[in-house]
């Protein structure tokens, strides 16, 4: 039984966002996934997300094969998080190709390739337009 992990604002849920929840499902049996915390938003990114982390934790929650979500408060906590959820594989997008690698003494690091030409921002920006 293998259990991947894997964390994420999931900000306007897209393509994008299925298509990895649905690759790190298929390396292991379960998917535990961390949803950043409107205030670690903000700290982050000084700007909150559109939708609450009530909203969407909601829609991660709702995913078929998604085994359990929690909140992210923190990125300083990412090594607590992966030992609470004895997680076994850690799951990223290459935009965070190599910040983990810290982790490989307890988990397998995997980056997955990002989906091209969607993302948070560039829907903003087209609706904006
Ligand atoms: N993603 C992807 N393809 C896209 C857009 C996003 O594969 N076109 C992936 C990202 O690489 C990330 C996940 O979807 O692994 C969630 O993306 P974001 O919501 O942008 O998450 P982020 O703000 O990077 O939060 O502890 C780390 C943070 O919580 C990550």
């Amino acid at each position: 039984m293998k259990r991947v992990i894997t964390f994420g604002t999931f900000d306007l849920f897209h393509y994008g966002h299925l298509k990895i929840l649905e690759r790190a499902m298929g390396l292991g049996d379960e998917l535990y996934v961390g949803v950043s915390s409107d205030a670690l938003n903000f700290s982050k990114k000084g700007r909150y997300p559109l939708y609450t982390e009530f909203e969407r934790r909601a829609i991660v929650d709702s995913i078929r094969f998604v085994t359990q979500t929690f909140l992210e408060e923190s990125l300083e906590l990412k090594r607590e998080y992966l030992l609470k959820y004895e997680a076994d594989i850690l799951v990223m997008g290459n935009d965070w190709e190599g910040k983990f690698d810290e982790f490989s003494d307890i988990v397998e690091v995997v980056y997955l390739p990002r989906t091209p030409s969607i993302s948070t921002t560039e829907i903003i920006e087209r609706i904006r337009v």
